[in-house]
């Protein structure tokens, strides 16, 4: 389509091109027959910042239309760095094409729309793929048909050839991360996936192409730097990451534009810090959300969910929120409870309060389709239900039976949402967790057409799809964020790129299987660098059974993800800490109020990705992007920048082989000093989850204590590791947004091998009761 370059004009920090054979050829439009813009007449080139540019051919003639970007609602959640925005340095054209340079990168657009990424050093980051695409053996029809009577319906795809595409080179060493939630290994080189939020109950498998959420941003490391892509069109977009020839990659869609965010750095950490400025960050959390969460679907009765609060203090398990599944509801009628199951709501959040536990309700999207039900009535009068393209309301069947959608996509539709929250709120409930807003349907897909809204336009399914959840979780977050003051606590399943500045995320529904566990590292990193920090998987797995063994390995893991909740399915195995006798029981103890000793920590990291977008759980290539051996490491993992996890996940295992990369490090359980850049086996009991700290560290600590708000004199532990280190710790009210306007915090602590200085440096808010440093075991050593 894009032929030869003629021309070129500059306009601010744009450059738009000219093009032979610019309306000719494959139309990228024929679903939507171009109005404005023809066929991506005059593409463009942005400079956003001086390390982020974007590409942009306007085949629907809509402009951009981004869902993820949206600089107001940034503000407040990114301070310092929101002043950083680049500039257009030069602009020259020879016969390679026209070179754009900023501070940082320079891209040479030439013919064929085709643009090359380099650093300023003129090291090449990312190129345009030149040579011939692979093809694959074709299939017969005939056969195709043969093959499909055994279920092989994938069999035979050929080319992917996207009416909106692009394809680039990939070098031999470059290892690719990101992509948000999917299965797999944290290395998604070789493997091809699917950007379309899917709910698929059945076990979930290293080659699944989608899962709920959907967020088209990959990162690339390279032997020398690193780049992201994020690829801002939430219709469909497929991610071959190297599966159809070995040398590119693709990126395609079927529909929307060609817009795409480069992201040039010297590092990971460079890439992930650009790329949550560009789509904003996770910000802080209420403290109470970092403490265990106890939930299952099917606990049918207000007197059983009663009996896990009990349970939970008979067994001196810290519990700081307890969830309600659909169970709760009337009829599975959204913003309803049953008084007859669930009695007076009111009363049993009231007491769970009186315990210190809180507790968040499950909203799905769908809304019951009956008369007299005042979400429905409403939501019908004022015509907030998605239609069929005759203007019919459109029903499909979820939990409550016939039930329609609310078009999340209009801002009017959003605020009604938002005020709902208010039955919610005045209940007593601490925050909601959002299920099915893929959307999940049960009588088949919704069709593509089913018409929506997107902000002032009328927009098919195809295009809000996997946008659907996010605007779900921003009209929660929005409207929480209203009735309470405090910090919106809103967990989605399904999202898309940017939902991290309204809401956590869970992985759905995994099993009970140790291919899950093995699996949630790789998947929980990915999102991590994907922007979404607050993440967890269903601890101890969501369908099938758990054995005692999986539940115990699984809860060191949950212990140290950012989510950290306990959840399983109706009809299978009781999963509670204590449902797997005595040994479990301690086994669990010991790892949550680990948990809560962590706090402080883990609280500082979410305080760090709030200003610079590192995510709280990381993989270890994020920390040391040099290191071989850690480029597709699966199985180990990091809390921050100090401290390293290395779980075992493999059924019987009593060892496990640790790595650890290069510096000084300390086992946490014995002290014993270990030089990185080496492997060698640790014991590992069933009680024992191998961690390693790193020389030099602060840890700040708390006492363990039942729940977060339990009084513990207000002490803060610094619990410090020989070598020389310093740390900023933060404090604020854990609540609300005072620390916006500097009501919170900050410590400068030094570590000179356990000589401890600790400097205020921001003070905003009440000094702790008491600071106490403790020397760690690895003093005695
Ligand atoms: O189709 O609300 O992923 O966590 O317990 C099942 C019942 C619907 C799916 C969620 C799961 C939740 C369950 N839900």
């Amino acid at each position: 389509m894009f032929e030869k370059l003629k021309g070129y004009r500059v306009e601010g920090n744009k450059v738009y091109f000219q093009y032979e054979g610019e309306n000719t050829g494959k139309n990228p439009c024929e679903k939507n027959p171009c109005e404005k813009n023809p066929c991506g007449k005059e593409p463009c080139v942005e400079v956003i910042s001086d390390s982020i540019i974007n590409v942009f051919a306007d085949y629907n003639g809509l402009g951009h239309r981004s869902r993820a970007i949206e600089w107001d609602a940034q503000k407040g959640n990114d301070t310092s760095e929101n002043a950083k925005s680049g500039k257009l340095e030069t602009v020259s054209q020879d016969e390679s094409g026209v070179t754009i340079k900023t501070k940082k990168l320079t891209a040479v657009v030439g013919d064929n729309f085709r643009v090359d990424f380099y650093d300023n050093n003129g090291m090449p980051l990312s190129l345009a793929f030149r040579g011939e695409r692979k093809e694959r053996p074709a299939i017969s029809p005939m056969m195709l048909a043969f093959l499909a009577k055994e279920g092989h319906a994938s069999a035979g795809s050929i080319l992917g050839d996207y009416p909106v595409q692009e394809v680039r080179a990939l070098d031999d060493a470059d290892c690719i991360y990101g992509l948000g939630d999917k299965t797999g290994f944290l290395n998604k080189r070789h493997y091809m996936y699917e950007m379309w939020n899917t709910d698929n109950p059945n076990p979930q498998e290293d080659n699944f192409k989608a899962l709920y959420k959907s967020i088209p941003f990959m990162l690339v490391l390279k032997e020398k730097g690193a780049y992201g892509i994020f690829f801002d069109n939430h219709s469909k977009t497929y991610f071959d990451m190297g599966k159809e020839g070995e040398e590119y990659y693709v990126l395609g869609a079927e529909e929307g534009n060609l817009d795409y965010y480069f992201i040039g750095g010297e590092g990971l950490k460079d890439v992930v810090a650009d790329y949550t400025w560009l789509t904003g960050r996770a910000p802080m959390q209420q403290l109470w959300t970092l403490g265990f969460h106890q939930s299952r679907w099917g606990y049918e009765t207000e007197e059983e969910i009663r009996g896990i609060a009990e349970g939970m203090k008979k067994h001196e398990l810290p519990c700081d929120c307890i969830h309600f599944d659909i169970d709760y509801m009337d009829s599975f009628k959204v913003f309803t409870w049953n008084k007859e199951t669930y009695k007076d709501g009111g009363k049993v959040i009231s007491d769970f309060k009186d315990m210190g536990i809180k507790a968040v309700t499950i909203i799905d999207p769908g809304v019951k389709v009956e008369k007299d039900y005042y979400v429905y009535e409403e939501g019908m009068e004022n015509g907030y239900f998605a239609k069929t393209p005759e203007g019919e309301v459109y029903v499909n069947e979820v939990w409550p039976g016939d039930a329609v959608f609310p078009d999340f996509g209009n801002p009017k539709v959003r605020t009604w949402w938002g005020e709902k929250q208010k039955y919610l709120v005045d209940l007593g409930v601490a925050g909601v967790w959002n299920d099915m807003n893929e959307p999940a349907s049960f009588r088949g897909p919704l069709p593509d057409d089913i018409v929506f809204t997107d902000e002032d336009m009328a927009a098919p399914h195809s295009q809000m799809h996997n946008i659907y959840g996010h605007n779900m979780a921003k009209a929660t977050y929005e409207g929480w964020k209203k009735l309470t003051g405090k910090r919106p606590f809103v967990i989605t399943r399904a999202c898309y790129g940017g939902s991290q500045k309204y809401t956590t995320g869970w992985t759905g529904d995994n099993h009970s299987i140790w291919a899950h566990l093995r699996m949630a590292i790789p998947q929980l990193c990915n999102m991590g660098l994907s922007g979404m920090s607050f993440v967890g998987t269903d601890v101890g797995g969501f369908g099938s059974d758990c054995t005692p063994e999986l539940f115990a390995r699984w809860i060191q893991v949950g212990c140290f993800s950012p989510l950290f909740r306990d959840h399983a399915a109706k009809g299978t195995r009781m999963q509670e800490p204590w449902q797997f006798g005595e040994e479990i029981l301690s086994i669990s103890r010991k790892y949550i109020n680990l948990r809560y000793e962590l706090l402080p920590y883990i609280y500082d990291l979410m305080h760090e990705c709030e200003m610079s977008g590192m995510p709280m759980m990381r993989p270890l290539v994020l920390e040391y992007d040099k290191d071989e051996n850690v480029k597709n490491r699966n199985d180990e993992f990091m809390l921050g920048d100090r401290i390293l996890v290395a779980p075992v996940v493999e059924q019987g295992a009593r060892e496990k082989l640790v790595y650890l990369p290069e510096g000084t490090w300390y086992d946490y359980w014995t002290g014993e000093k270990v030089e990185g850049k080496s492997s060698f086996i640790r014991k590992a009991p069933l009680d024992l989850c191998p961690i390693y700290v790193k020389a030099g560290a602060v840890i700040p600590k708390y006492p363990v204590r039942m729940h977060v708000g339990e009084d513990k004199d207000d002490l803060l532990i610094l619990e410090v590791y020989p070598g020389e280190g310093t740390y900023t710790h933060y404090q604020d009210n854990g609540e609300n947004f005072d620390y916006h306007q500097g009501g919170f915090n900050t410590y400068e602590i030094h570590n000179h091998d356990g000589q401890v200085e600790v400097k205020k440096q921001h003070d905003g808010y009440r000094d702790y009761g008491k600071i106490e440093v403790r020397k760690s075991a690895a003093f005695e050593k």
